[in-house]
């Protein structure tokens, strides 16, 4: 691993950096309380109704040129309006000015190149979370693509089929860029998993969940009080505000994206049925889990199976967040509609992951994640071993090939979860490793973000 490698991999560790900058996410929202501990200043209402629009998909993006081994595309990010809010139109950041962006679509060992113009006035990166990519092409905070510059960036998609995203990734303004619309989803298929009998073509749809605040006019709110993060009071699903999305009496396959700034979910279906769970961040699990609450924090992605032919034809299943107060519980809703849809099914075996195996003798680092107060700085600091970011400091030096065993620790004065990453490469989680073990992950599920000290063993 080369020096700049071991920077971006530690970076990445530098608590939920990827999705939100130093300083930054509350979880207020575990404990169901309204951020700031009452209505957020300056937040709007949306004037329609809930469940009054219905479920926008993101199209899936033509490549601009293809060969035998490779597939170019173009996306100029630019300033847009887009009706988010029912009846109300919202500036946003979008790729290609569309918001979610535009879904890339690939098949593993298909090199994509994808350029990126910037259209905006702010300097933005590119970041492809869970990518396997070149550093050159990672995307790392400080590689800024200024107004008016074009950058390509290569992904060789030599990976496992998995569910990933881009994201604006720029140093102090990621929180910010993804907010007003920089995120999209990025789908690795291989031929293992195209084999299997899942649902497929519009029976596979991938949810970007967010929440947002409005100003009375419409426009996005980022207001991150202080040092904190955003959470907001309106529920947005795809880029609109509590939508419906009418479905056959089936299976779907739904690739749930948390690309919130601040808030956690712990998704369930208002009729208490089961998701069937059959993929994480890394891809699919070993074999299907079937689990009615299931926790997301931001950045990650699960990847579930809903069989709408339990519920009768005519009636309505809501997608809601259990950690959530009543009224803030509700993130979109499901209409059962029409006769059967597909013989789409979950078998029993699912793939084999490749798991790790740690070695006796392996190499156990331990990476504290915590606040630290002051140090020339305004406010809170998010440190991981006590130190601060440093795009000049490496802390590991591993070498390539070698497995190693890293244990991360939030300290209790956090007060707020820490949803980590590794840039660069795919690691054995513990959600890979829970999903052998149902009843354990049905037990910790929900938890453990908030044992105090929280942990999380690779
Ligand atoms: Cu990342």
């Amino acid at each position: 691993m080369n020096r700049r490698k071991a920077l971006a991999l530690i970076a990445s560790g530098g608590a939920a950096a990827a999705l939100v900058p130093a300083g930054c996410s509350i979880v207020q929202g575990l404990a169901g309380n309204p951020p700031g501990g009452g209505t957020p200043p300056g937040g709007g209402k949306p004037s329609g109704s809930r469940f009054s629009v219905p479920l926008r998909i993101p199209p899936v993006l033509n490549p601009t040129s293809s060969t035998s081994a490779q597939d170019e595309y173009d996306i100029v990010q630019s300033v847009a309006s887009q009706e988010i809010l029912p009846g109300q139109t919202t500036t946003i950041w979008g790729y290609n000015g569309i918001f979610p962006g535009p879904t890339i679509r690939v098949k593993k060992g298909r090199t994509a190149v994808v350029r990126h113009t910037n259209r905006l006035s702010t300097d933005t990166v590119v970041h492809l979370h869970g990518g396997m990519t070149p550093s050159d092409s990672d995307g790392f905070p400080t590689d800024m693509v200024m107004p008016g510059q074009t950058r390509a960036y290569t992904y060789p998609n030599q990976q496992r089929a998995c569910t990933l995203w881009y994201h604006d990734h720029a140093m102090d303004q990621t929180g910010q860029n993804i907010y007003m619309g920089l995120a999209g989803f990025y789908i690795i298929d291989d031929d293992e998993e195209l084999a299997l009998p899942l649902p497929k073509g519009q029976f596979d749809v991938p949810l970007l969940l967010q929440d947002r605040l409005f100003n009375p006019d419409g426009s996005l709110l980022y207001n991150t009080f202080g040092n904190t993060g955003v959470q907001g009071d309106v529920m947005v699903v795809n880029g609109v505000a509590w939508p419906y999305f009418q479905v056959s009496p089936g299976k779907y396959r739904f690739r749930i994206l948390n690309g919130a700034n601040a808030r956690p979910f712990g998704l369930a279906l208002s009729n208490g049925s089961a998701f069937i769970l059959i993929g994480t961040d890394g891809g699919l699990l070993p074999a299907p889990v079937s689990i009615t609450n299931l926790p997301i924090a931001m950045a990650e992605r699960v990847d579930v199976v809903i069989d709408f032919s339990t519920i009768p034809v005519g009636t309505s299943v809501y997608l809601i967040n259990t950690l959530e107060q009543p009224s803030l519980q509700q993130l979109m809703r499901f209409d059962v509609t029409g006769s059967a849809a597909n013989d789409a099914s979950v078998p029993a075996q699912l793939s084999n992951p490749g798991f790790l195996t740690r070695p006796a003798n392996a190499t156990t680092r331990n990476w504290y994640l915590g606040p630290s107060f002051g140090g020339g700085h305004s406010g809170v600091m998010w440190t991981i071993n006590g130190q601060e970011f440093d795009p000049n400091r490496s802390d590991a030096s591993v070498p390539l090939g070698q497995i190693e065993f890293w244990r991360f620790f939030n300290n209790p004065a956090s007060k707020m979860l820490h949803p980590a990453h590794m840039h660069l490469a795919h690691i054995s989680k513990s959600w890979s490793g829970m999903a052998d073990h149902p009843s354990l992950m049905k037990r910790h599920g929900r938890t453990r973000w908030l044992s105090s000290p929280a942990k999380r063993s690779l």
